[in-house]
């Protein structure tokens, strides 16, 4: 395909959870962007220059608007094409999603952390860590019993925002996971997670060089 050159810059990481929800995002509006796939410990200049946080993702505008925050890329994509209506779910609301994705991203994440890396955080207790994981893993499976997805039959913004870093949970132990009961859970995350979307979304890209082929997401 030829590559215009006025997309937005795409700073991603394959495995990064917060990069996973915006290249899911960017997929769902149909939003085409130039993917610059980092490596975290020889971050480029040029994101640096973008964003002096220098956390993936980060969305570059041909207008030099940068949005680093993964949430605000999402809300961004979709607010400007939601041609499934991930912004407006049967069951809710754009603010009632946000407010779950925010507990995933503080109280859950927190968890998820010192129970997935416990080498990082030595003094604490992974398995104290998982179970406190697990209430809000437990909160999201009272919604997934009434609904296949968290704000009603259809996937939205909460969705795609949050299975990314049940998915890290769940591959921590998958034994033990999956011998949780947590049936809804369990199928909505291997229906995202088995979804065209989510495959592409993973899709492999070579590290990125200033002098380097751009590369386009999402791919063919
Ligand atoms: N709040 C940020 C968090 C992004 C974030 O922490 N990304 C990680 C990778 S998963 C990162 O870039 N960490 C910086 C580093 O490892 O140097 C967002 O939602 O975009």
């Amino acid at each position: 395909m030829t590559f215009e050159g006025r997309l937005p810059v795409l700073y991603s990481f394959r495995r990064c959870p917060y990069a996973m929800r915006a290249r899911l995002a960017l997929i769902v509006s149909e939003t085409h962007v130039e993917l610059r796939e980092v490596i975290l410990r020889e971050k480029p200049a040029a994101l640096r220059e973008a964003s002096p946080k220098a956390t993936v993702p980060v969305l570059v505008l041909p207008d030099g608007t940068v949005i680093d925050e993964s949430l605000e890329i999402m809300l961004w994509a979709l607010g400007q094409n939601d041609p499934t209506g991930s912004l407006s779910p049967r069951d809710g609301n754009r603010d009632r999603m946000v407010e779950l994705v925010a507990l995933n991203d503080t109280d859950f994440k927190y968890h998820l952390d010192r129970y997935k890396y416990p080498q990082r955080y030595p003094g604490e207790h992974a398995e104290t860590h998982r179970t406190a994981a697990g209430r809000f893993v437990t909160n999201l499976e009272e919604r997934l019993s009434a609904n296949t997805y968290l704000f009603g039959p259809d996937a939205a913004l909460a969705d795609i925002a949050i299975a990314p870093f049940v998915r890290q949970f769940a591959g921590a132990d998958e034994a033990w996971f999956a011998a949780q009961a947590w049936p809804g859970v369990q199928a909505w995350l291997a229906s995202i997670t088995g979804s065209s979307a989510f495959v592409r979304a993973m899709h492999k890209y070579p590290a990125w060089r200033p002098d380097a082929t751009p590369q386009h997401f999402p791919p063919d």
